[in-house]
């Protein structure tokens, strides 16, 4: 199985999982239609289904264009939001397409359907993936928008935290950079944070995603992974998890916001070139 990462709009991902013998393609994720349509007929595979991880458009804005080029397509998710929806799946649920096997997580939070998919394929070496969507990013977790720390809690320790530890990580954004300079100020003396900050810099000089990590390293780096560590603990002020989970995301939600702030006097006096020679 193949993973092939598209960057479209802003900073979100579409993914194409593909099945080298037959040729056949799962998207997850499909938000540009005409961007997956082209890879689709350049690689020469047959779109079968679209995972979609949750209702918000920059997710899933393609599936109704895409679903019109393809009768027979099947459009997965869990939010009667998701344009072109045609099976609705819940968690633990496992499908099948040839040798590629998916297992649906439900993680609210995000969103109070948002779908993470665990992807492997039957005798096969290769590590499996997780679609892990606006749930767990490289270094960080999505925004609360619909639901709670414990839910958030839930997501990231018990249910993405117990698959394999080698598990490739494909998320739903570029946000990676931002997330490792917030895990920077949890954690200052972090050697994990400030390699994986380096490395993803040096990324992006080169214009190259982040993803995918793997599930063990997020448990290095990501604070959100790191609830139970004395040091994110101490930052938070907390000790139960999910109080530290709590506090972590609202530090991160006002993190770093350029604020629109009017010059100080200081700034105004030299504008004004008081302080010319
Ligand atoms: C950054 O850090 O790079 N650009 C900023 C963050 C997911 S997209 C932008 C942001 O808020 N991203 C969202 C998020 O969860 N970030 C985690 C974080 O900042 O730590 N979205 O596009 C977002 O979900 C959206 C779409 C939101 C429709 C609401 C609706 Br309705
Ligand atoms: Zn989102």
């Amino acid at each position: 199985m193949r993973v092939k990462v598209i960057s479209v709009l802003e900073d979100n991902y579409m993914y194409l999982v593909i099945e080298e013998n037959t040729k056949d393609a799962i998207a997850v994720d499909a938000a540009v239609s005409k961007r997956l349509l082209e890879i689709i007929k350049r690689e020469g595979v047959t779109l079968k289904a679209i995972l979609t991880t949750h209702h918000h458009l920059d997710h899933c804005r393609g599936n109704e264009e895409l679903a019109r080029h393809h009768p027979d397509l099947r459009v997965y998710g869990a939010d009667k939001r998701i344009g072109a929806l045609t099976n609705k799946v819940s968690h633990n649920e496992e499908l099948k397409f040839g040798h590629i096997n998916v297992r649906c997580l439900f993680t609210p939070c995000h969103t109070a359907t948002h779908m993470c998919y665990f992807v492997w394929e039957d005798d096969c070496p290769d590590a499996p993936a997780v679609f892990s969507g606006d749930t767990l990013f490289i270094g960080g977790c999505g925004r609360f928008f619909e639901g709670t720390a414990d839910q958030m809690y839930k997501n990231l320790m018990q249910i993405l935290g117990t698959l394999p530890k080698e598990t490739k990580v494909f998320c739903g954004h570029e946000h990676t950079i931002p997330n490792l300079k917030f895990a920077l100020k949890v954690e200052p003396d972090s050697e994990a944070v400030k390699a994986k900050l380096a490395w993803a810099k040096a990324r992006d000089d080169e214009d190259l995603p982040t993803v995918p990590s793997t599930l063990g390293e997020e448990f290095y780096y990501n604070p959100f992974m790191r609830v139970t560590e004395e040091s994110v603990q101490k930052f938070t002020g907390k000790t139960d998890p999910v109080e530290v989970m709590d506090v972590l995301r609202t530090m991160k939600d006002n993190f770093k916001k350029p604020k629109e702030r009017p010059p100080g006097p200081a700034l105004v006096a030299l504008e004004w070139g008081l302080f010319r020679p």
